[in-house]
């Protein structure tokens, strides 16, 4: 067994989410003030709640700060090449359909290299959790313009602004046929916490956009303040709009949050259309594929 590199007081009473995390891996890599580890004590509660079977569970991950978490989580746990968490997981869920396969990646490595997969998934309805944690900026390498850069932002690679239009994720993924789409802050742990076990619970693609503060890179360039700053301006900044047109959910540099629940409906996933389809054509000589 590794090391604990940090000291333990014996004393002091466990935090129930460390049965979900590989505390041998503490300390972690994130910036004091970074919101990604504030998403990971939600998911760790939602998989709590969820009453999931943990050895059934499987995360991937792609690379970046957020990409790190697959390798902090108490599960079967991959951390994949940039932009290629979904093709992995597809791949993990076609393979063994019994899983319940998570993504957790970052909006650069899901939107940007990654964007063609994540089309397709929730086209394909692939039975998988995506979460997504939007710090509106490559925070692992420097700061670089994302495809959710709001338009002035600036980045390291647009120092005087953005001036390309941001995916509205949401809009993205529920017109490419997501069945589950929310969005949250990292300041509304209750409600990401929720979403994150509906997710999980939810059969087909379904996606959890998580905005969250990087105050290292984005915040301090943005001249938005630290961690709690940008805290406060979720706070003050949403509105909660459950089941609203997705189309209506664009964010703007410092603007306006719409956060909530927009999409939750019944679609067969893929292997589920195929099953049922090749079963009414060939009858008795196929069997159902369950990997
Ligand atoms: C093929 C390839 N291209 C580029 C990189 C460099 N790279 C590593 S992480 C990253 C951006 C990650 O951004 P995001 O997914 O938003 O994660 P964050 O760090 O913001 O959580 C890039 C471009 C890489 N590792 N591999
Ligand atoms: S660089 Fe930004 S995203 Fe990465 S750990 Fe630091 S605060 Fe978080
Ligand atoms: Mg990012």
């Amino acid at each position: 067994m590794t090391e604990n590199l940090i000291d333990v007081d014996e004393s002091m009473p466990t935090n129930m989410v460390e049965e979900y995390l590989r505390m041998d891996r503490m300390p972690h890599i994130w910036c004091p003030g970074c919101g990604i580890g504030t998403t990971v004590n939600c998911f760790a509660n939602a998989l709590d709640q969820s009453k999931l079977d943990l050895q059934k569970v499987a995360i991937v991950s792609g690379i970046g700060c957020t990409g790190r978490v697959a390798g902090y989580v108490n599960l079967d746990s991959f951390h994949t090449t940039h932009g290629r968490a979904i093709p992995f997981a597809t791949g993990l869920k076609l393979a063994n359909p019994e899983l319940k396969v998570v993504v957790y990646s970052g909006d650069g490595d899901l939107t940007a290299i990654g964007g063609n997969h994540f089309i397709h998934a929730a086209r394909r309805n692939v039975d998988m959790t995506v979460i997504l944690i939007n710090n509106f900026i490559y925070g692992m390498t420097g700061g670089q313009v994302a495809p959710t850069t709001p338009v002035y932002a600036t980045a390291s690679t647009t120092p005087h602004g953005n001036f390309e239009n941001p995916f509205n994720l949401p809009y993205l993924a529920a017109s490419c046929g997501a069945v589950y789409v929310a969005r949250w802050t990292a300041y509304h742990v209750r409600h990401v916490t929720k979403a994150i076990k509906e997710a999980l619970l939810k059969k087909g693609f379904s996606f959890v956009e998580i905005l969250a503060p990087c105050p290292t890179l984005y915040s301090r360039r943005n001249k938005l303040g630290d961690g709690l700053d940008q805290m406060i301006y979720y706070k003050e900044n949403s509105e909660v709009k459950n089941d609203v047109d997705t189309k209506t959910v664009g964010l703007d540099f410092q603007g306006k949050i719409i956060v909530g629940k927009f999409v939750d409906k019944d679609q067969q996933t893929y292997l589920d259309i195929m099953n049922d389809y090749y079963s009414v054509k060939f009858g008795d000589k196929y069997t159902p594929y369950k990997g």
